[in-house]
């Protein structure tokens, strides 16, 4: 069930796509507190109550004991202490004895979720704005909530299937042998490989839709040839437009007036990669259409995925700032810099970034009237997203496109997916991605994935193996570095073999993964999802946060400790453990329900099959493409027979078919034999196991 309140004068976000009529009576659950401009919603916890959602943030899967803030930022520190990363998804569920029931907040401005932080027993969501529609939602069950949201939000974004193939990215491939070095270091080595992001390095000097024609003489042939190696190049775009007369962008941008201002009408200039740059409006109907053909050139070149950065937006500073921190640094000049003026000096200059103070000084064109960012600040990256699908999508209607973002709001899962964005060479950080999964997919996100290896700092080579092993599972699965670290592509290092072989897994398990993914996006399920949600009169699964359920038959716990040969893995019921090594090579080892220490040395890592279901596994293969599907082996372990349903397409096609793409495996075990089926395929069942 869900109802929706209206408060105040809510601004459109585009979160919903189909509006209950507004309720008038008393929002169950929730105090509702009106005061200084603000509104409040306060919800009296149980003691064991759980509660989830928030999409991408940082802490646990259960988001309870911490202060949250919707508040698109780039932070390129993901530590417990932080409250936002670049996404708002202001969705929160309880569970507990009084049953389930939430709220989306769609809000576009700063909200914050005090989920027993000020008091244990005690969540107070607050919007900054006072203006919002909250969606109360109640269910049955976890699962039942999400799918009820999900109905409200509208279907996710599918991306094509060689959008599930490994990308290899680096900030710092600078030029066509650069790409070129990396893919035949790929495939001279058998690692398999689909795709090559491409950093602002292509860029000339950073202006959006250039290259630089001296590092890249022949991007249409570079690309051709690519392609015929079977990679595809993905290149990144800044939501910042340079400021520079004589760039295409700028100049039509500048005289069709599609940029943000500052109140006194003049254009709002900030500076990031390009140094001085300009903003356009993608609150704007009319400036996301022409933003979103300005990517068309770029896909006659060849170009078929885009990711989006910086569109929080992130600002470094802008002039206003910029010269009030040059003001206080004069008046300081001469003096005896104690410690008090010396960390206002210092945080003059770090604090111009990303500052509220910045956020408040320009104006979106909403109906035709100015608002000030900060007001509806968490639809920018979205609105960005949104203008590429659009470009893309009008550029080949008939085909599905790759894009994903590092800022977003619900909303945005119809148009693209997401990456977790700046993370560190941290193994914290493989256990913040492996939580992220199943609060994004709640939130709609399902093509999503964290940087492998680590972003930030220099990787080392036992947390790039672990990392991948969790990678393999994730449907966006790169490998991205900042410039400046340490190199860290698969064959750089002495175990390059043992993370082929894992690799080898992944394209082995993308006919399931596939299939999941479209299932998950079609039916509003989630591929990622907590223990608590598949086992709720659990309470040890309820309160275990290192492994999440894939899909529906299967559960993964990764390594994420350094030097660790194994880990601890609860069982919540009866399943097989597949100990991969690589596709070919792997143990089968049935396991009761209950606590137990799995062995799992660097080259090996988990994947658990719930008793009395199978799933599927295709030869593996070095690029999505050469996948055959027609020809499956069966993993599992039986008393008696079952079914799965799998999904498979071409691939590429816009329009999804669930029910034209389903083929059912049928298998039955008679006499301690088993026997499998499925129309056209060639099913081999020797490895199930029967009790
Ligand atoms: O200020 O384009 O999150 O993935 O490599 C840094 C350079 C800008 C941030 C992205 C990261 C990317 C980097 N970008």
């Amino acid at each position: 069930m869900i109802r929706r309140y209206d408060f105040g004068h809510p601004i459109e976000t585009g979160a919903v796509v189909s509006k209950p009529p507004v309720c008038t009576d008393d929002m169950p659950r929730f105090a509702v507190v009106q005061e200084e401009g603000r509104v409040s919603f306060k919800v009296v916890m149980g003691e064991d109550d759980l509660v989830f959602g928030l999409g991408e943030n940082v802490r646990g899967i259960n988001k309870r004991g911490h202060i949250y803030r919707a508040w698109n930022s780039d932070d390129f520190s993901h530590t417990e202490n932080k409250s936002s990363l670049y996404a708002s998804h202001n969705l929160v569920l309880f569970s507990g004895k009084s049953g389930v029931f939430g709220a989306y907040f769609d809000d576009p401005g700063a909200v914050t979720f005090d989920l027993g932080y000020t008091r244990g027993d005690e969540a107070v969501i607050t919007s900054e704005n006072g203006s919002l529609t909250v969606y109360y939602i109640e269910s049955e069950s976890l699962i039942g909530a999400v799918k009820e949201f999900r109905y409200l939000i509208g279907r996710s974004y599918l991306p094509p299937k060689w959008g599930l193939g490994y990308i290899q990215s680096r900030w710092g491939y600078s030029s066509e042998n650069d790409l070129r070095t990396v893919v035949a270091g790929h495939r001279s080595r058998h690692i398999p490989l689909d795709m090559m992001s491409m950093d602002i390095d292509y860029m000339e000097d950073y202006k959006d839709f250039t290259w630089n024609s001296e590092r890249f003489p022949n991007l249409k042939r570079m690309i051709s040839d690519l392609k015929d190696d079977h990679i595809r190049v993905v290149p990144i775009i800044d939501a910042g437009v340079k400021e520079e007369a004589g760039d295409p962008s700028y100049d039509e941008g500048m005289e069709k007036d599609y940029f943000v201002k500052k109140a006194d009408g003049k254009v709002f200039v900030g500076a990031v990669w390009p140094g001085r740059a300009v903003f356009p409006d993608f609150l704007r109907e009319d400036v996301r259409s022409w933003f979103g053909g300005l990517y068309r050139p770029m896909m006659e070149a060849g170009v078929e995925a885009v990711w989006n950065d910086m569109n929080e937006p992130a600002i470094f500073y802008s002039e206003e700032g910029l010269e009030a921190a040059y003001q206080q640094a004069d008046a300081m000049r001469g003096t005896n810099i104690g410690v008090n003026s010396y960390f206002a000096l210092k945080d003059a200059f770090t604090g111009m970034s990303n500052s509220m103070e910045d956020y408040r000084r320009f104006y979106h064109v909403i109906d035709g009237k100015p608002v000030r960012h900060d007001k509806v600040h968490n639809l920018y990256g979205a609105m960005m997203t949104k203008a590429s699908a659009q470009g893309m999508k009008a550029y080949a209607p008939d085909k599905r496109y790759l894009l994903f973002s590092r800022a977003s709001f619900i909303g945005a899962h119809r148009d693209g997916g997401v990456w977790q964005g700046d993370n560190n060479a941290w193994w914290s950080h493989i256990l913040l991605n492996l939580k992220q999964m199943p609060s994004l997919n709640m939130c709609g996100f399902l093509y999503c994935g964290a940087d492998l290896g680590g972003f930030g700092c220099n990787t080392t080579e036992d947390l790039l193996q672990r990392w991948l092993q969790l990678g393999v599972f994730t449907p966006l699965m790169r490998n991205h570095a900042a410039n400046g670290t340490r190199d860290q592509e698969i064959y750089r290092f002495r175990n390059w073999e043992a993370m082929r072989d894992t690799l080898t897994v992944r394209y082995a398990l993308i006919p399931y993964l596939y299939s999941e993914l479209v299932k998950a996006a079609v039916k509003g399920d989630m591929m990622f999802r907590p223990l608590a949600f598949d086992y709720p009169g659990d309470d040890m699964a309820c309160r275990t946060e290192d492994q999440v359920m894939l899909g529906d038959g299967c559960m993964i716990a990764p390594v994420y400790e350094q030097n660790a040969r194994g880990r601890h893995v609860y069982l919540p019921e009866d399943m097989l453990l597949v100990r991969f090594r690589s596709s070919e090579d792997y143990d089968l080892v049935p396991m009761k329900k209950g606590h137990h220490w799995v062995a799992l040395q660097m080259n090996e890592f988990p994947l658990f099959i719930r008793k009395g279901h199978v799933i599927p596994m295709a030869k593996t293969a070095e690029y999505v493409e050469a996948i055959d599907t027609s020809s499956l082996m069966l993993l599992g372990w039986l008393d008696k027979g079952t079914a799965i349903t799998l999904y498979d397409d071409d691939g590429v096609s816009a329009d999804i078919d669930l029910n034209a793409g389903l083929t059912v495996i049928d298998v039955q075990v008679k006499d301690g034999a088993v026997k499998a089926k499925a129309q056209g395929k060639h099913i081999d069942a020797s490895r199930i196991i029967i009790d």
